[in-house]
């Protein structure tokens, strides 16, 4: 994301400066100014954070146990803290959730997406196609849901939304956790607002949640709003942040709005949802890391595929743990996406494609194993030119693709290492910094 991506250089800058002085801070303000108001963040937050960034990183009495540039990057993480909004606590157990917003935002989507979120956490979950205004709004909420293990109510030809959720509510009342996806129009108007009040009625819904396309930045404000208004939400949830360079105008809008921020999305994909937590997010932001949610996802997936979840940090990591883990990984999502959650000073000398688990290549890796001896296998290190010959010539491959899984190996394994032997900043970051 590119506000990540300027936020991270100024905190590599911080790190790597030879003295922390007022011309330092002063170029540091305008640095930080400059991503904040790309990022589409609301100018007066802008000025605040500036102000109590120049006040703060010089004068304050530093923590005994930091020194002057860690001073710098704490006093920064506070304040983009302190701009962003709030996250809420959303418990693991029954309840009902209707989701809100303009059409095109990412409603139908996320309400699948939210849905795979319960069920992975052991929760029966169902949802209920409550928009009968777009035509094609019932396919597509089966079709997401489809292969997911979660229930599904809606009737194709009534118009009638609220009699739809009224079956739906006795259809599925076997299920813990139920979510309405419901119509969206271009703007907020009478007869959406009348039949959201409507719904809400009949469904009672525990949580309301607005959704917001993380691209229309500061408008989000505004909107959030007009939709407090009508009916009270309990939570936003901002969509389409992977596509946007103006994620920060609804992340402060939530702050103007004391509305606080439920979920992420970050892609079109099921998986592809975070819980917001703000600490989190801006260690992430700053590129100070963010293992802690690397490790949850990691136990979630290690869990489904009756693997160690520690197995990632530890072990001699042979060729055969890789391709375990390889196919854990594959269901975290995209690799960059797990790299972003490193922290910074975990430099990869490797291009993004390279991690790229993709099925064929995934497939093409288990044909070449199958070819290698264990011995091999536990220790391949032993893998000459000679073997690797063999080997091209066993597994119908080339020489140069088995080279590329050595390779390939070679990294994870220096990746394993590096964050057993703790050689990361963060931890000692994340230690005095008390997160
Ligand atoms: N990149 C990206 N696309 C998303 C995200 N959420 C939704 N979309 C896409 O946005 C479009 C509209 O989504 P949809 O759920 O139909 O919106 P609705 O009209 O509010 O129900 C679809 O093409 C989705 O794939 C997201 O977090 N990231
Ligand atoms: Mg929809």
């Amino acid at each position: 994301m590119k506000l990540g991506d300027s936020l991270r250089g100024i905190v590599r800058k911080i790190a790597k400066s030879s003295k922390i002085d007022k011309y330092f801070v002063e170029e540091m303000v305008r640095d930080i100014q400059r991503a904040l108001l790309q990022a589409d963040v609301n100018v007066r937050h802008v000025m605040q954070l500036s102000k109590n960034l120049k006040e703060r990183a010089l004068s304050e009495d530093l923590h005994p146990r930091l020194n002057p540039r860690e001073h710098v990057i704490k006093v920064l993480y506070d304040e983009i803290v302190d701009i962003i909004g709030k996250g809420v606590e959303i418990p693991l157990s029954k309840q009902k959730i209707m989701l809100v917003g303009l059409q095109g935002s990412g409603k139908t989507t996320t309400v699948a997406k939210l849905a795979k979120y319960f069920k992975n956490k052991n929760l029966k979950t169902a949802v209920i196609c409550a928009d009968t205004f777009r035509p094609g709004a019932y396919d597509q909420l089966s079709q997401l849901v489809g292969e997911h293990g979660i229930g599904f109510y809606g009737e194709k030809r009534e118009k009638d939304a609220i009699k739809i959720v009224k079956n739906g509510l006795k259809a599925l009342k076997d299920y813990e956790v139920i979510i309405a996806d419901t119509a969206g129009r271009h703007a907020l108007e009478e007869d959406l607002i009348k039949e959201m009040i409507d719904l809400e009625k009949v469904f009672q819904p525990d949580y309301k949640f607005l959704v917001l396309d993380a691209a229309i930045g500061q408008l989000a404000s505004k909107q959030a709003k007009a939709f407090h208004d009508a009916i009270g939400i309990s939570g936003i949830i901002i969509t389409k942040f992977d596509g946007t360079a103006k994620g920060g105008g609804s992340l402060s809008a939530s702050k103007e709005t004391s509305i606080p921020i439920a979920f992420i999305g970050t892609g079109e994909r099921i998986d592809d949802l975070e819980k917001f937590d703000p600490e989190r997010f801006v260690s992430r932001l700053l590129g100070m890391g963010d293992l802690k949610s690397l490790l949850e996802k990691a136990e979630e997936v290690f869990a489904e595929e009756d693997l160690d979840p520690k197995a990632l940090l530890k072990g001699k990591f042979t060729l055969k743990d890789m391709y375990k883990q390889m196919e854990a990984m594959n269901k975290m999502g995209p690799i960059n996406k797990i790299f972003d959650m490193l922290p910074f000073g975990f430099n990869f000398d490797v291009k993004d494609d390279m991690f790229e688990t993709t099925q064929e290549k995934m497939a093409k890796f288990k044909v070449i194993m199958d070819s290698m001896t264990d011995e091999e296998l536990e220790n391949p290190k032993i893998i000459n030119t000679s073997r690797i010959h063999r080997i091209a010539r066993g597994s119908g491959t080339s020489p140069q693709e088995v080279k590329e899984l050595l390779k390939y190996h070679r990294t994870m394994k220096n990746v394993m290492k590096s964050l057993k032997s703790g050689k990361i900043p963060f931890k000692k970051l994340a230690k005095k910094f008390g997160m």
